[in-house]
């Protein structure tokens, strides 16, 4: 497989990269990335001069160049992770998420298509289908319903993504998976930002009554449901990918807390997201019987290992937060 992985300087994509150098030592991959505020190559430093490893720096709205790097390393399968991430800066700047995220998915998508490639992955969200009451599951035939211009964006992509398969053929497929945590999780997600605001003795922002609920998956997981997706998932088939583990806002905070011995008077409730969806939950039955996929890290143990990560990587944190990072986080946090 000569595969491009695109975002895979971000947190899920670097995850990914370090999963394909591990378990595809022979496949050729190439990261495509722009290098945002969220791409960073100091994710990949242990393996930047790995013989398989290409990076190329550029934009998934540049077709040139993709074109150029299609036939440069011959790219037979492509993996869609570039995307603007955070909901709350796609309230303040939904434009960005349009042109990154559908934007940028046509064009990969229709460069791809030009290049016959043999299948087309795109890194979807849970979040796509909206908000959940108290009970229910989101299962792949949920009517898509995005809240935020973040999950509009991306569900505008999956559209995209649909259209492709069904017009042009192309063997594509996509997962929607659930909240991500664990190693090179950039620190304005809700985890991250905890864990080291709570190291630095900053307040610890819950925003609104705190018990909204995600369901959270350790990201090594994931990577290993897009490997699985990628080598065995059926032409047109959307994968969700979730671990049954769904936990209210406060209970995270108040674990991360107790775990670093920290004061709970750290915690500071705050003005609610606008238009916070109140519960997210994946039924992952069709990825588990079709595909035969299992979570691996039970949350317990994928937490402790996350805190420690980034109790043993302070320096990587402690570069983010001190760059252009601080604006944002002034912006959407004030001083404190
Ligand atoms: P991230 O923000 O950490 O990384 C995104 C990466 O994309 C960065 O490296 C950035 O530089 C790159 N990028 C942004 N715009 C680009 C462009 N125009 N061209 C090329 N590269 C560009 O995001 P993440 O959390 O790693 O998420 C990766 C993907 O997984 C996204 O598509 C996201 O929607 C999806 N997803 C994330 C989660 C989660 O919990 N984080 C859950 C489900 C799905
Ligand atoms: O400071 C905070 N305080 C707070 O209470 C932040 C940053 C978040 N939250 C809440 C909002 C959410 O209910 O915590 C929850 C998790 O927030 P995020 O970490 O921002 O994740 P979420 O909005 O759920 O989206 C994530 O999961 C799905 C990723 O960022 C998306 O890219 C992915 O698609």
């Amino acid at each position: 497989m000569n595969i491009l992985i695109t975002g895979g300087a971000g947190f899920i994509g670097s995850n990914f990269v370090h999963h394909m150098v591990r378990f595809h030592p022979k496949d050729m991959i190439v990261n495509y990335d722009l290098l945002t505020y969220a791409g960073n190559l100091e994710n990949l430093k242990d393996i930047e001069n790995h013989p398989t490893y290409h990076f190329v720096r550029g934009d998934i709205r540049n077709r040139e160049l993709l074109e150029y790097v299609f036939d440069q390393f011959n790219i037979d399968t492509v993996a869609n992770f570039a995307a603007e991430s955070h909901v709350d800066r796609s309230i303040t700047e939904p434009d960005l998420f349009v042109k990154t995220n559908v934007l940028g998915t046509q064009t990969l998508l229709d460069v791809a298509k030009g290049k016959n490639v043999k299948k087309y992955l795109q890194i979807s969200t849970d979040e796509v289908y909206g908000s959940l009451g108290p009970d229910g599951y989101f299962t792949e035939t949920t009517p898509l319903a995005p809240n935020s211009p973040y999950s509009s964006s991306k569900a505008s992509a999956d559209l995209l993504v649909r259209a492709y398969y069904e017009t042009y053929g192309m063997n594509v497929n996509i997962t929607r998976c659930s909240n991500n945590y664990g190693p090179y999780h950039f620190p304005e997600k809700l985890i991250p930002l905890v864990i080291t605001n709570a190291l630095e003795g900053k307040e610890l922002p819950v925003y609104g009554d705190g018990k909204n609920i995600r369901d959270w998956l350790y990201v090594e997981d994931h990577c290993a449901a897009i490997d699985l997706v990628l080598h065995k998932g059926i032409s047109g088939e959307i994968y969700n990918v979730g671990g049954h583990n769904e936990k209210k806002n406060i209970d995270i905070v108040e674990l991360i807390v107790d775990t670093l011995e920290k004061s709970h008077d750290l915690i500071k409730h705050v003005t609610d997201r606008l238009g916070h969806d109140r519960r997210y939950a994946i039924d992952p039955a069709k990825i588990e019987s079709e595909l035969g996929w299992r979570p691996q890290y039970n949350f317990d143990s994928g937490i402790k290992e996350t805190i420690q990560w980034y109790l043993e990587h302070e320096d990587w944190w402690r570069k983010i937060k001190s760059g252009e990072y601080m604006d944002y986080y002034k912006k959407q946090y004030g001083a404190k």
